[in-house]
């Protein structure tokens, strides 16, 4: 099959998922558009936020003939609780990654299955935590870094250190309201009891704590795993590889990896290159052994390795159905549990790794610090000898769904890239000072972090892809992370042929720069990066974050996580378009504090729109009033 030009559209993607839903149904499988039709229409007191099962005296549910539960509790009770319950199943996904990635950098060692890649970042933040580095052993200081990165989760005062890396004016705001995040672990907790029963029911302290609860998130636990992950794995730097379906190669092992936490998913591509692993996989008849990413994991391992991006998330059953894949090796977050019967259709072993996420049907090897790499080399052998088990009546590999990508632009991978314009002007140097004047003169507009999950509620990646079109036709940068950034992938939006789809100013950007014009910042955890590049902007221009002509997007988000992120990004005074309403709208008052009430606190809220075409504007319309209010 002929590759599809430089890029790939929404129908043809859902033109494979056609051929791959026959697939499907001849072994009689169910996938998850099967099951959207049996679960709808969802039920509207659940949609709407104003179901609550906090007690046993309930479930209660509002309607006009019965406004109040048994305890007394209204609508903005309880579609606030539920909301904070969201925000805190959000901060803790992230934050346990986050303690994970830490205890593996404790147990890194320079003879062991772990060790330190990025020294500089090591000592970089050794210097900021005020740990002594002078004369000392390199291990010692990761040891004593992971130390106290893991006294962030539980510490019985003060507030979290990272948030010293926030604007002057950002950190007077939080203190201000009261939203300061102290231990993560703290303000999980805070979140879980404010929500017990008989607690919080006034909506603005529910909204507060969400807030709070999501900055625990972003400024504490996602922040210490994408550092804790570069000082381990590398800082990623702009990197080439592809994205889609069509990565699967029919001709060799292929291994899937999925979910979140890259100690095992790095280790298994260390593993898949292991020379006498190579040479058994050609021994059974393949041609070579091939890693592909999904979900985060894919971003993880895709930014540090080149390693290829099968797909994002409404993509993973669609992976198991081209009949190819020998292996799906899962650790955290995202997985679906249908992996495990659709698994038994075909030859594929499905298999979980994490304590954390066990699932009917899968094979469980607990993957540890201690045995990682003899693990990883022992399911690289499984993958190879379930080579001969596959059907070639049951395979279907789309070759032509596969786009190039550049990804890997870390907040360092920008700085760089933007070191290779400036030349001889040294006070540019090592700043976002270029992007700045590009901002400021208006060659761009300004820049979109768009991000998050698919959700079958909206049409997947159609609403990731157009509104990224809409945007760099406008001139607006792209920022992505998460399944947004497979997305633009997979459409071919992150080749550096993109800049074909750009308005002039962009394109002129892309081609000094040698840059795609959607740039991939990473997985989800990784939007503390997009915290940390907003804050860098905002310093070097002397500007307060609210007034930068950004703003953050999620247009098919779906998990608790991305709650807990779209909290931390407002309270970082970015403006956050969402393309699926937040189920509160049973309650005004609750849906008036979301989009209006934390303006007033923290000077940014939500917009909503679930019609892509009317958000983008909305966001373009939003980045042109912040151009006029700072006198651009
Ligand atoms: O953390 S974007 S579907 S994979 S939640 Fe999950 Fe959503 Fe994908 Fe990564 Ni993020
Ligand atoms: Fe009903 Fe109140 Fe119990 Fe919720 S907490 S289930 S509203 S009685």
């Amino acid at each position: 099959m002929e590759r599809w030009d430089h890029f790939t559209t929404v129908e043809q993607m859902e033109e494979v998922s056609v051929k791959l839903k026959e697939q499907a149904c001849a072994v009689c499988a169910d996938t998850w558009e099967s099951r959207v039709k049996n679960q709808t229409p969802h039920c509207k007191l659940g949609d709407s936020g104003i179901c609550c099962r906090i007690c046993s005296m309930g479930p209660c549910r509002i309607t006009p003939k019965s406004p109040r539960g048994i305890c007394g509790a209204d609508a903005g009770a309880i579609a606030g609780r539920n909301y904070l319950r969201m925000v805190a199943g959000g901060c803790s996904a992230h934050s346990d990654h986050g303690r994970e990635i830490a205890h593996t950098l404790y147990s890194a060692s320079a003879d062991g299955n772990y060790k330190v890649t990025d020294e500089k970042k090591l000592m970089d933040l050794a210097a900021e935590w005020g740990i002594e580095t002078e004369g000392r052993d390199l291990y010692d200081i990761a040891h004593d870094c992971a130390y106290k990165g893991l006294l962030e989760y539980g510490k019985p005062f003060g507030n979290l250190l990272f948030l010293e890396r926030a604007t002057e004016e950002r950190q007077q705001v939080w203190q201000r309201e009261g939203i300061a995040p102290r231990a993560v672990d703290r303000e999980v907790t805070t979140a879980m009891h404010m929500t017990h029963m008989g607690n919080t029911a006034l909506p603005e302290a529910l909204v507060r704590q969400s807030l709070r609860s999501g900055l625990a998130d972003g400024w504490g636990g996602s922040m210490m795993g994408t550092e804790f992950t570069d000082i381990l794995f590398g800082t990623p730097k702009p990197t080439n590889t592809e994205a889609g379906l069509g990565c699967l190669d029919k001709e060799m092992v292929n291994i899937i990896i999925h979910g979140h936490d890259p100690a095992m998913s790095e280790m298994l591509v260390v593993a898949a290159e292991d020379r006498d692993m190579l040479e058994y996989a050609r021994s059974k008849g393949a041609k070579g052994i091939n890693i592909c990413g999904l979900c985060c994991t894919a971003n993880e391992v895709a930014m540090r390795h080149g390693i290829r991006m099968a797909g994002n998330f409404l993509q993973q059953e669609n992976a198991i159905l081209t009949g190819v894949v020998e292996m799906i090796a899962v650790d955290v977050q995202c997985i679906f549990p249908s992996l495990g019967p659709l698994s038994k259709c075909f030859h594929t072993k499905f298999v979980t790794t994490s304590p954390i996420a066990r699932i009917p049907d899968a094979i469980h090897m607990q993957f540890t610090q201690e045995t990682a790499r003899e693990q990883a080399r022992e399911m690289v052998r499984m993958a190879i000898d379930n080579f001969e088990n596959r059907d070639p009546a049951k395979v279907f590999v789309p070759e032509n769904m596969k786009q190039k990508a550049t990804v890997g632009y870390s907040c360092e991978g920008i700085i760089e890239t933007l070191d290779t314009v400036t030349n001889s002007h040294v006070d540019l140097r090592s700043t976002y000072k270029p992007l700045i004047e590009c901002m400021d003169s208006g060659v761009l507009r300004g820049a979109v972090a768009i991000v998050g999950c698919n959700n079958p509620k909206v049409r997947p990646d159609y609403s990731h892809i157009e509104i990224m079109k809409e945007l760099l036709k406008n001139d607006i940068l792209v920022v992505t992370t998460g399944c947004s950034a497979q997305a633009a992938a997979k459409a071919g939006l992150m080749s550096k042929e993109a800049k074909e789809l750009c308005g002039e100013g962009l394109k002129r950007v892309c081609t000094l720069a040698d840059i795609p014009p959607v740039l991939h910042m990473g997985s989800c955890v990784d939007i503390s990066r997009m915290m940390l590049l907003v804050t860098g902007i905002a310093k070097d221009w002397g500007i307060d974050v609210t007034q930068l002509p950004v703003v953050g997007c999620a247009p098919e988000w779906m998990s608790e996580k991305a709650v807990s992120i779209a909290n931390y990004v407002v309270a970082t005074g970015i403006d956050t378009y969402l393309g699926i309403e937040p189920q509160v709208s049973g309650s005004e008052e609750m849906m008036e504090l979301i989009t209006n009430g934390t303006r007033e606190m923290v000077g940014a809220g939500y917009i909503i729109n679930t019609d892509p075409k009317e958000l983008v504007k909305a966001m373009i319309d939003g980045i042109e009033a912040k151009r006029a209010a700072i006198g651009i």
